[in-house]
């Protein structure tokens, strides 16, 4: 998979070459109250493709992956009252929700994050859809934006 523009910067382990984590983003996330419709306006505005769909019981979710070049679109739609994007959707309805940035370790990314101060929700990576392994900062404490780290694998 290309890791986008930066690419020339980046060592052959994919680590930025100005020592920084974030090596790409990974993802936006999108909640949406309707799943397939979601799906199908991607599919039919940009002709974009589904390449993973899943179930996440860990965070009440159901997604679909869209490929958009190296990087991705992540609908997601809760499967449970209590989850927090359930929470989420009740209260802004359909819209952008988070951004999953992409780091080759998890464990390295959250550890520094949590060093300069910021709130983790998630005190040890975990694991996230498609095999990731994952990890989110609160909002709160990074301007207003919820944040995922990505590691592959
Ligand atoms: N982006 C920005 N701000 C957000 C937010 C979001 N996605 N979600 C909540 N907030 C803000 C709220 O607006 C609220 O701010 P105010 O106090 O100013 O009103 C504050 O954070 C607290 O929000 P809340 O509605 O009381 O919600 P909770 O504290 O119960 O939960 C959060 C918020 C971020 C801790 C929770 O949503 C969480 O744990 N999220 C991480 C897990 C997750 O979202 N999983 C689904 C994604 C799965 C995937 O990507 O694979
Ligand atoms: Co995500």
């Amino acid at each position: 998979m290309s890791t986008g523009v930066n690419s020339s910067e980046q060592t052959a382990g994919g680590a930025a070459a100005d020592g920084g984590v974030l090596t790409a983003i990974d993802h936006v996330g999108i909640v949406v109250d309707d799943l397939d419709a979601a799906v199908g306006f991607y599919e039919q505005t940009f002709g974009a493709k589904v390449v993973h769909r899943e179930r996440v019981e860990k965070d009440g979710v159901e997604e679909a992956l869209l490929a958009a070049g190296g990087n991705y679109v992540q609908l997601l739609t809760p499967t449970r009252e209590d989850s927090a994007v359930a929470k989420w959707l009740a209260k802004h309805g359909s819209g952008l929700h988070h951004v999953g940035y992409r780091v080759d370790s998890c464990q390295v990314a959250l550890d520094r994050a949590v060093a300069a101060g910021v709130r983790a929700l998630d005190a040890a990576p975990r694991p996230g859809s498609r095999g990731t392994t994952v990890a989110f900062l609160h909002p709160k404490s990074a301007y207003g934006t919820l944040i995922e780290l990505v590691q592959e694998g």
